[in-house]
């Protein structure tokens, strides 16, 4: 088989890029490790920058986007028993963002790419990447026991943190960047009302805890959690307990419980790969940096690389230029990079660290006063969490 570009993951990058390119007429396989019901069965991002909605009406695939996604133009920054609003739209002069899930947007795009005949091949084994270093890169996969290759003109690693697109590559070619925090994320998933009708982030004694939500009869809700705890021992009644110690009184009052109908443990950490690209190999969203999800800015990056690269062959195919393919990993880590501190600066300030000192206590607390009080720090992380321009 042969197309022009191979796509290795069916993650929102993976499927933002191929429906990108399917409606700018340039022909694109996509191929995913697992099947579409488990992808559709991970719950992750919820909040959209509008730049990533921008991208979705460009791909046609935001029309429920547009009818069921909850605009927010503020959210609370909750700490000494009480809520400090961040006004998000008051800010920026106008912008928001949109609470959709990450899920709904992966059903959104994969219906959209099976209406135009665009191609996904599900449960491929041993995705290789090939040659990329040269003119004529292919990839070799197993389907059934039995071994295809697909020539290709570019391959787009899509596949995660965890994918085969970034080990590929020799390592003295790669360098990474990292830092692990001691902390993980309790997140559940509840068919109840939220508690409040814009995002909570709650920075407690206890530990940072943050009320979202996915529609207004379904919270998602997440608490600070060491990271050797285990999800068994977390009944419903648990949770709900911690959660609602870790709020301000008012909206502990209101927090409406009922049985969880997801309940998981992801650890957070900062990671970036340099360069994105190799040859004709290029890295896209988790492949090539991860974020802790305290600053919502996962999805929304691996939707600004997926603007760069889509550009970059768009020029290549329509132009027949390679200039926004050559600019593509530093366009893109320039915005990465921004993002990378903004996400570690918010989950400094919010969660409680093992080793914090009393010092260090007292400037988490002045960060938090300043931010809520400065008309100018305010403005720089609104500015931030609704997402920097691409
Ligand atoms: P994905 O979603 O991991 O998709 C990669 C796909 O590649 C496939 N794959 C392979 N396929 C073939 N061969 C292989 N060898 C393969 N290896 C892997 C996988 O099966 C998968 O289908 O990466 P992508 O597309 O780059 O998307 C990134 C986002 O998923 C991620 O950044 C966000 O979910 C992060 N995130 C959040 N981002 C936001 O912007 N806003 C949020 O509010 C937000 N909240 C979150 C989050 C992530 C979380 N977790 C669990 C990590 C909340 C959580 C709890
Ligand atoms: C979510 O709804 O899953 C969510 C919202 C905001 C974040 C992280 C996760 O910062």
């Amino acid at each position: 088989m042969r197309t022009q570009v191979a796509i290795i993951g069916s993650g929102p990058s993976g499927l933002l890029l191929g429906q990108l390119l399917t409606e700018a007429g340039i022909d694109n396989v996509i191929l995913d490790r697992v099947g579409k019901d488990y992808i559709l069965g991970r719950v992750r991002a919820g909040v959209l920058e509008e730049g990533t909605v921008s991208l979705m009406d460009k791909a046609k695939s935001s029309a429920r986007l547009h009818a069921e996604g909850l605009p927010h133009d503020g959210f609370s920054l909750a700490f000494d028993g009480r809520d400090h609003r961040i006004d998000l739209h008051g800010l920026t002069g106008g912008k928001r963002v949109v609470i959709y899930g990450q899920t709904e947007m992966t059903r959104d795009l994969m219906a959209h790419r099976e209406q135009s005949g665009a191609l996904t091949i599900y449960d491929a084994a041993n995705v290789q990447p090939h040659d990329f270093d040269g003119a004529a890169p292919y990839l070799i996969y197993e389907k059934d026991g039995i071994s295809h290759r697909i020539d290709c003109d570019f391959i787009a690693g899509c596949d995660g943190f965890h994918g085969v697109s970034r080990k590929s590559v020799p390592e003295k070619s790669i360098r990474s960047f990292e830092k692990v925090y001691p902390f993980g994320w309790l997140g559940v998933l509840a068919e109840v009302a939220p508690v409040n009708h814009e995002l909570v982030y709650a920075n407690h004694p206890r530990g940072f805890a943050l009320c979202s939500m996915r529609s207004m009869t379904r919270s998602r809700y997440y608490i600070q959690c060491p990271l050797d705890e285990k999800v068994e021992d977390w009944s419903d009644d648990r949770f709900w307990d911690e959660l609602r110690l870790r709020l301000p009184a008012h909206h502990a009052e209101a927090l409406v419980m009922a049985p969880s109908f997801e309940k998981s443990i992801a650890p957070l950490r900062s990671f970036v790969a340099e360069p994105m690209r190799f040859g004709r190999l290029f890295l896209v969203g988790d492949a090539a940096h991860i974020v802790p999800p305290t600053g919502a800015k996962g999805l929304n990056l691996a939707a600004s690389d997926v603007h760069y690269l889509f550009s970059g062959l768009g020029e290549h195919y329509q132009n027949h230029s390679s200039a926004g393919l050559e600019a593509y990993s530093s366009r893109a880590l320039a915005r990465v990079w921004k993002a990378v501190r903004f996400s570690w600066w918010m989950t400094t300030m919010m969660h409680r660290f093992p080793d914090t000192s009393d010092f260090d206590q007292k400037i988490q607390e002045a960060e938090l006063d300043y931010l809520t009080h400065s008309h100018a720090a305010s403005t720089a992380l609104a500015e931030n969490y609704v997402g920097l321009p691409f």
